[in-house]
């Protein structure tokens, strides 16, 4: 399994916020050296960015890209959005190609695997064109002048905490990956591992992967639970997953009372999972945040300015209880 290469020490913290309602706290990146550095209104006037979206229909990569275009805006720079449809290699890699060919100055780009997209990211920057990692990276620091991304490791052990004490630290667990080889999702199975070890009374089934398909988490759902009766918690790594999740809980009939379940992300719809008890917790990032940072990383490279290479931004769980309090951090399906 593909670790996050970023040394979580190395991140710049951007926030972190207390969660009321089961007592945790949201995950900053790391201890802070020193918040990045934001460029002046105007300074990126007449520059070219472009942001390659994981995929193009998901409400984190849509927040994402309304931080993004804001932040342009006010530096005074363009950028056009693009992604593919489904979150692959073999569709993103024509998208990056079309991008360089095209030449903006900048790309922020989320690689949809840590290995694949070295070579044409290579050729991108071979051109000349800035290049910034936004949520995910590959397996090669060189290529962008900076990474900006959430403490997934770490929003993986907040995951594991908040599953364990939603099903009273006893019982079978088991994460619904998307698929190896994404540095975010990895990371969080691998930092879900760590966090479970503190529960020695909670069995860690065998990882499933669901392709980024909700209709395949939602099959996993339910032969996860005629194979394992004992089922109490399942850990549903991104959007797409915790969406498939919360339908096939529901079809089984489980939702919110057998079967406890945390998701990352916080889409419309997983919100909506939320408030009807479907779900009962999820781990949201700062899309936004991300977007913007990159944005801003990329005007200082622009510019000849020092770059920040690891930001990383925050993760809070919500819940039922404070729910009314985490507006910002809600996604959007539109800007
Ligand atoms: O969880 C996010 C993102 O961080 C991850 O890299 C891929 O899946 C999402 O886009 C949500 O679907």
């Amino acid at each position: 399994m593909a670790k996050n290469k970023m040394a979580v020490g190395a991140m710049v913290a951007t926030t972190v916020l207390g969660v009321a309602g089961i007592g945790l706290t949201g995950i900053p990146a790391a201890s802070a050296a020193s918040a990045p550095a934001v460029p002046a209104a105007g300074s990126g006037k007449g520059e070219s960015l472009a942001l390659i979206q994981g995929t193009d229909s998901d409400p984190f990569y849509i927040t994402m890209a309304c931080g993004a275009e804001a932040e342009a805006k006010r530096l005074g720079a363009t950028i056009s959005v693009q992604g593919p449809a489904d979150f692959s290699a073999s569709e993103q890699i024509p998208i990056v190609n079309s991008v360089t060919a095209k030449h903006p100055k900048a790309v922020l780009i989320a690689p949809t695997d840590v290995q694949a997209l070295i070579p044409p990211m290579k050729q991108m920057k071979a051109a000349g064109i800035k290049l910034v990692q936004v949520d995910t990276s590959v397996n090669n620091t060189s290529l962008a002048v900076s990474s900006i991304t959430s403490n997934n490791i770490e929003g993986g052990t907040l995951a594991a905490t908040t599953l364990a004490n939603l099903i009273g630290k006893t019982g079978s667990v088991v994460v619904i990956n998307e698929q190896p080889g994404i540095s975010t999702t990895d990371a969080r199975a691998i930092g879900f591992a760590q966090g479970m070890k503190k529960f020695p009374n909670i069995k860690v089934l065998p990882i499933q992967y669901d392709q980024d398909s909700a209709t395949t988490a939602a099959s996993l759902v339910s032969s996860e639970i005629a194979a394992h009766p004992d089922l109490t918690g399942i850990f549903a790594i991104n959007t797409i997953t915790a969406e498939g999740v919360g339908t096939g809980l529901t079809q089984a009939g489980a939702s919110g009372k057998k079967v406890k379940v945390v998701g990352f992300d916080a889409s419309p719809q997983s919100v909506q999972q939320l408030q009807a008890n479907v779900v009962q917790a999820l781990i949201a990032q700062q899309p936004a945040l991300e977007g913007k940072d990159g944005v801003d990383q990329a005007v200082l490279a622009l510019n000849g300015k020092k770059n920040t290479k690891n930001i990383g931004t925050g993760l809070v769980a919500i819940t039922q209880a404070n729910l009314s309090k985490m507006g910002s951090y809600l996604y959007k399906s539109s800007c």
